[in-house]
Parts: C-alpha cells; structure tokens; sequence
C-alpha cells in the first residue's frame, strides 16, 4: 500500500470541546488530513476501542488509513492499517510478526541511531520529533528543532514525518528538510476551524 504521509492527524479528545471525534476527523479529512492516527493516552481498552471504531467509519469513507497508537490489539480488532510505536512501547520485530508485512508500522524516534534501528528492523516510516516546544505532550526533553530533523532524514531511506510543534506557518521550513510530512495535533484539533486549518496546511 503506498501511504501519503503528507499530513498526518494525530487525535486527541481534549482538544475538541463539545465536537464529537468522528466530526472532527471528518472535517480535517475535508480539509486535507491523508493519514489519521488514534492516540488516546487516559481510555480504558473498551473506550480506546469504541473510538478506533467510530473513527474507522470515518477514515474508511474516504479511504484514508488509519493508524492505532501503540495498541497493536486494538489496531487487530479494528482492522486498522497498522500502528504507531514509540520507545517504551513493544519492540518493533514483535509488532511485525503478530501483524504481518501487510500492516504499516510506524515509529518514534528522536536521534539518528533510534532512526537507523527502526529502519533495520523494517518500520514503514519514523515519526520524528520532538520538533518544537508544544504543550500537547508533557514529557518531552528537548527539542530536536529543524537541524535535528535534517540530519535523521538524510540518514535514512524510509518515509518520515515530523511531530511536535509544528503548525501552518512552521510546515515549510519543516518540509525543508527532506521529510515526507508533518504530523499534527493541536494547530488542527485546537482550531474551531478543523476543516479551514487543515486546509491551510495543504496550501
Ligand atoms: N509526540 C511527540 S510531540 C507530540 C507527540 C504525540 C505532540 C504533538 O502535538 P502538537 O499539538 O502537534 O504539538
Ligand atoms: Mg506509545
């Protein structure tokens, strides 16, 4: 399956206000979101699961994968286009072995070397980041910035995106640097505008 990592939504409900998550995905696929990612970090296993679910509906009417973070059983359950694993999570060998070649497996990285070990353990792409200071994610160490970003990307073949911070006015000095996406939270969710903000990264 050939991806398009271009724009890549990352979900987080705690941004949406009264919008329920299926509005909201639909509305930034309209605007140009190509890959969305269920992230949800406080559910308990049936919530996470009911809301892949309810977002499913949504990325399959417009044939849009969708990525599970870091919950290989609920992607299973769902029948999602693969999942997203950061450091902490299962080792990359294992995810692929229980979900097969088919499935698209996506990894955190933050330093060359994390790059290069996902790339040799066959990810389909890394997520790189953390970018810039955002407030969306509360554990994170420092920056990579855009010069961090450059030197993972030419140390690798495989796609990538970059996460953290990153909104419309940053998106092309990001892309600069050879990635093949950004991957966003809060300058889509946080807007009331999903559909217009997404539309703007496009442009
Ligand atoms: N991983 C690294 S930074 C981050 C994640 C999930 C949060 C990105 O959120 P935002 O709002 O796009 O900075
Ligand atoms: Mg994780």
């Amino acid at each position: 399956m050939k991806i398009d990592y271009s724009l890549y939504l990352v979900t987080d409900r705690s941004f949406l206000g009264g919008k329920s998550i299926e509005e909201a995905v639909e509305e930034a696929i309209k605007g140009g979101v190509t890959l969305v990612q269920v992230r949800e970090k406080d559910a308990s296993s049936r919530e996470f699961y009911e809301v892949a679910l309810k977002v499913k509906k949504v990325t399959d009417k417009y044939k849009v994968p969708l990525i599970i973070d870091d919950r290989l059983d609920i992607a299973q359950a769902v029948d999602a286009s693969g999942v997203h694993l950061g450091q902490s999570d299962l080792p990359l060998k294992l995810a692929r072995n229980i979900l097969g070649k088919d499935k698209i497996i996506g990894i955190s990285v933050g330093n060359v070397a994390e790059a290069k070990e996902a790339e040799a353990d066959g990810a389909d792409y890394v997520g790189i980041g953390t970018i810039f200071f955002t407030g969306t994610k509360k554990d994170i160490k420092t920056p990579i910035g855009i010069e961090g970003l450059t030197e993972i990307v030419e140390n690798i073949k495989i796609p990538s995106v970059a996460i953290g911070g990153i909104n419309q006015e940053n998106t092309k000095a990001v892309l600069k640097s050879g990635t093949n996406g950004v991957a966003v939270i809060s300058a889509i969710l946080g807007k009331k505008d999903i559909r217009g903000a997404a539309e703007e990264f496009r442009k």
